[in-house]
């Protein structure tokens, strides 16, 4: 009888997974020591970079919404890869796709963007069915880069639950080699399996709506703590974003103590939950 992954250490789990992208999030987890990923949602590229500059020594990820930058160009692509080898972290863009497979695989290429060339790892929703990770597969799995589903999401009133959910994990269990997990509130191990042998199955889980003071904000965003996610659900990655830049993104001091301090919660409620 296999352990349960989220009984393994993230070191252990890197064998789980075939899709490099998944080996080499589990293994910079490890080597860093951090289960935080930081969501960086700035208008500003100036402020984007300087903010990755100063979290990234405390993160594992950084996440990204690379179509709200105002003064985008694509040298601040090659800015952004510089800070990913000189900090050892990758880089999830989070665009939730939604299209049909040849519409997602344009998106996904080409466009002023070009996701596919630098982001390590995208998400998707599974609203259109399988077909969605058939065209983000088209593009993404010769490049090695990996997918996650979008199973739940952490605002009130979502319709991503019960069948949804359940339908989400059998659509990733049929594209293993590429959809490495998902974005959810805890753990999805088993889920709609319906008697089928699913032992040694591993996916990633990250969970976004992450907060040590707020409970929320007043646009339906729901907070829990590190450990709510990671000790009691059983979340691998937290996804914190206001928690760490608050209103000011040019607070750089702020903003690095914080990126610490979320960086020690989601490591202690880890080592809790090997214990
Ligand atoms: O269910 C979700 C899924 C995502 S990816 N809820 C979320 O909040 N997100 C994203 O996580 C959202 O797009 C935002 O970039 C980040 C949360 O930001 P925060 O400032 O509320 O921490």
């Amino acid at each position: 009888m296999l352990a349960p992954p989220h009984t393994q250490s993230y070191g252990e789990r890197s064998l789980n997974f075939t899709n490099p992208t998944a080996k080499l999030i589990l293994e910079t987890m490890e080597r860093k020591k951090s289960n935080l990923a930081v969501s960086v949602d700035v208008t500003d590229k100036h402020d984007l970079l300087a903010i990755i500059d100063a979290v990234a020594p405390y993160v594992c990820m950084i996440k990204t919404h690379i179509d709200i930058i105002e003064n985008f160009d694509f040298s601040l692509i090659e800015q952004l890869q510089h800070l990913s080898h000189k900090h050892d972290f990758l880089y999830f863009e989070d665009r939730k796709f939604a299209d049909i497979g040849n519409t997602v695989a344009l998106q996904y290429s080409g466009g002023v963007h070009k996701i596919a060339s630098w982001a390590h790892l995208t998400n998707a929703h599974p609203v259109p069915g399988p077909s969605i990770i058939m065209g983000l597969a088209s593009v993404g799995l010769p490049l090695g880069r990996g997918l996650l589903l979008l199973a739940e999401m952490s605002t009130k009133g979502s319709l991503a639950v019960g069948e949804y959910t359940e339908e989400a994990v059998r659509m990733a269990r049929r594209h293993r080699d590429f959809v490495i997990g998902f974005i959810a509130q805890t753990r999805m191990d088993g889920v709609g399996a319906a008697g089928d042998d699913v032992s040694g199955e591993d996916f990633l889980v990250l969970t976004p709506g992450i907060g040590l003071e707020s409970k929320g904000d007043s646009m339906g965003q729901q907070y829990r703590t590190p450990r709510e996610a990671v000790y009691e659900s059983g979340s691998d990655i937290i996804i914190v974003g206001r928690g760490i830049y608050g209103t000011d993104p040019k607070a750089i001091d702020t903003i690095t103590r914080q990126a610490e301090r979320y960086m020690a919660a989601g490591w202690a409620a880890y080592l809790e939950r090997l214990a």
